[in-house]
C-alpha cells in the first residue's frame, strides 16, 4: 500500500491543475490506477516503471543497495509535499551488522538507545585543537542524552531537508529534523586555538575497517551561511524520537549536503587542526564539498498518449542551494537526431511547466501542521519562501497534442540563478543532476 500512496499524493496535488487544463485524466492518474490494479508484475520491476532516473543512475558499485523492504524508489519525492512517515525512507546504511538491527540487550552495552548514548568530544591527537576541556567517557564527562536535551530547551531548532544519497542520486526522504546545533557541543571543550576542522563519527561494531566518517570546516559548525539553518545533533524526526533505522538516538544533519555528511549512530566528534578534508566518501571518489544540486525528474512518463490529444506530465524537483525559478519540459521525436555539440540539450525546445503551490496538510506530521518556530516558516507554519531550498517542489505541465509515432521526453529546472540544469556542476560525482530522457508512444 505505502508505495502507492507516493503517486496518490502526487496526484492530487496535481488534480487541480490538469482539471483547470481541461484534462480530466491525467497520464500519472492513469498510472496509478495501474499500479493500484493487482497485478502480477513483481513490486521491483512496478517500482522501476515508475522511476526512470532510479533506473538509470543505480547506487555505485560501493553504496550498498537499499535494503529491507520494497519501498517507492522516488521515497523522498513524496507528495504533501513531502514529509516522509520515518518507515518509508530508503535505507543505504553501511555495517555488518547494519548497527540498527543488533538485539536491544546489544544496542544498550554500546550506547545506542536513548538512556545510555554518550557522546566523546576529543582533540584529534594527530592535529590537535587547543581546549579547555575535554569530554570522555573515561572521566564520566561524555555528553549524555539527558544533557543534549538540557541544551535543546535553550538552542533546538527544527527545519525541513530532503536526504539525498550523493551516488543513488534520487531522494531517500523528505525529514522534518530537529536537535541542537553542533557548535552548543564544540563551545563545551572550551576551544582556544588551533581548531579549523571537525570530523565525526558513529557506532561501527567497533571494527576499524567499518568506520563511517564525515567532517566540516569549523567555520560552517559555528556560523550559517545565508538563511541556512545550523549543523545539528539531531534526535527528532517528523517530531517523533529519531529511530535506530535513520540513525537514532543521535545523528548529525548537515542542511545544505549530501546524506553522507550526515553520520548516523553518533559516538565521536573530533577537533582537529587538520586543513583539509578527511572524509570516508572521499575514497569513493565522491566529491565531498559538494552541497545539494538543483534537478527536476519525471514521476510517470506518459505511457498512453493519444494523436491529437493533449498529454499530461508531472514531477518533482529537488531544491538544491541555488534555489528553483523553474521547470521545463521539451518533447522531440525520438528518431530526430541530437544536434552534436550540445550535451546539456540546450537546444531542445523547452517550455515551461508550471510549479505546483505549497501543500495545506502537512501529513506525516502531528496535526498535519508544521510547529511553531521551524526555520523557513512563520509562526502560522505557513513557509516564507516557495519553493524552498533543500527540499522539495512539485511540478505539471500539458503538451499539446502530438501525431502518432515515437517520442522523447526530458525536463529539467533553471536555479534561481538562472543555471540550467545539469549546470553550472555537470559532474556526477558531486551529486546527481542529469537531465533523464523517457521514450513515450503516441497511438
Ligand atoms: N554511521 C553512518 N552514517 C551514515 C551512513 C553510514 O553508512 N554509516 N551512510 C551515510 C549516507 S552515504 C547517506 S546517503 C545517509 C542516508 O541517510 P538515511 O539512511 O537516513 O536515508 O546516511 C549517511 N550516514
Ligand atoms: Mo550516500
Amino acid at each position: 500500500m505505502r508505495r502507492n500512496d507516493f503517486l496518490a499524493e502526487h496526484v492530487r496535488l496535481t488534480r487541480r491543475f490538469f482539471l483547470q487544463a481541461g484534462l480530466a485524466t491525467t497520464a500519472l492518474g492513469q498510472a496509478w490506477a495501474a499500479e493500484n490494479s493487482a497485478s502480477a508484475a513483481p513490486a521491483d520491476d512496478k517500482a522501476k516503471a515508475a522511476a526512470p532516473s532510479a533506473r538509470k543512475s543505480p547506487p555505485t558499485a560501493k553504496e550498498p543497495e537499499p535494503t529491507k523492504r520494497a519501498k517507492p524508489e522516488k521515497a523522498g519525492a513524496r507528495g504533501e509535499p513531502y514529509f516522509t512517515p520515518a518507515d518509508d525512507f530508503r535505507d543505504v546504511s553501511r555495517g555488518k551488522p547494519v548497527p540498527h538491527s543488533l538485539p536491544e540487550e546489544k544496542r544498550r552495552e554500546v550506547g545506542l538507545t536513548r538512556d545510555t548514548w554518550r557522546l566523546e568530544v576529543l582533540a584529534d591527537p594527530d592535529h590537535p585543537a587547543k581546549l579547555g576541556d575535554e569530554l570522555t567517557k573515561a572521566d564520566g564527562t561524555a555528553l549524555d542524552f539527558a544533557g543534549l536535551l538540557k541544551l535543546g530547551e535553550r538552542h533546538a531548532v527544527r527545519f525541513a531537508k530532503v536526504m539525498t544519497c550523493l551516488n543513488v542520486g534520487c531522494p531517500l526522504g523528505m525529514g522534518l529534523w530537529e536537535g541542537v546545533p553542533l557548535r552548543e557541543v564544540v563551545w563545551l571543550t572550551k576551544p582556544r586555538e588551533n581548531l579549523r576542522r571537525v570530523f565525526y563519527y558513529g557506532y561501527h561494531n567497533d571494527d576499524p575497517k567499518q568506520m563511517f566518517r564525515s567532517s566540516l570546516p569549523i567555520g560552517r559548525v559555528l556560523e550559517d551561511p545565508f538563511d541556512l539553518p545550523p549543523v545539528i545533533l539531531c534526535y527528532k524526526l517528523n517530531g517523533e524520537w529519531l529511530d535506530a533505522e535513520r540513525g537514532g538516538p543521535v545523528r548529525v544533519v548537515v542542511p545544505e549536503a549530501y546524506g553522507f555528511k550526515s553520520i548516523k549512530w553518533l559516538t565521536h566528534v573530533v577537533l582537529t587542526n587538520l586543513a583539509h578534508a578527511n572524509d570516508t566518501y572521499a575514497e569513493q571518489n565522491n566529491d565531498v564539498d559538494s552541497p545539494l544540486k538543483t534537478f527536476a525528474a519525471v514521476l510517470a512518463p506518459p505511457e498512453k498518449a493519444q494523436a491529437g490529444k493533449p498529454i499530461a506530465v508531472s514531477g518533482y524537483a529537488q531544491v538544491g542551494i541555488s534555489g528553483l525559478s523553474k521547470v521545463e519540459v521539451a518533447v522531440e521525436p525520438a528518431d530526430k537526431p541530437r544536434p552534436e555539440g550540445d550535451p546539456y540539450f540546450l537546444t531542445a525546445p523547452w517550455v515551461a511547466a508550471e510549479l505546483l503551490p505549497a501543500p495545506k496538510n502537512w501529513s506525516a506530521l502531528a496535526g498535519g501542521k508544521l510547529p511553531p518556530q521551524t526555520h523557513g516558516f512563520d509562526d502560522a507554519g505557513i513557509p516564507k519562501t516557495w519553493p524552498m531550498r533543500l527540499t522539495n517542489a512539485h511540478w505539471a505541465a500539458v503538451l499539446p497534442g502530438l501525431a502518432a509515432g515515437k517520442y522523447v521526453l526530458r525536463c529539467r529546472t533553471i536555479d534561481a540563478q538562472g543555471h540550467a540544469q545539469p549546470l553550472p556542476r555537470p559532474f556526477r560525482k558531486s551529486g546527481h543532476a542529469a537531465i533523464e530522457s523517457i521514450t513515450f508512444t503516441v497511438t
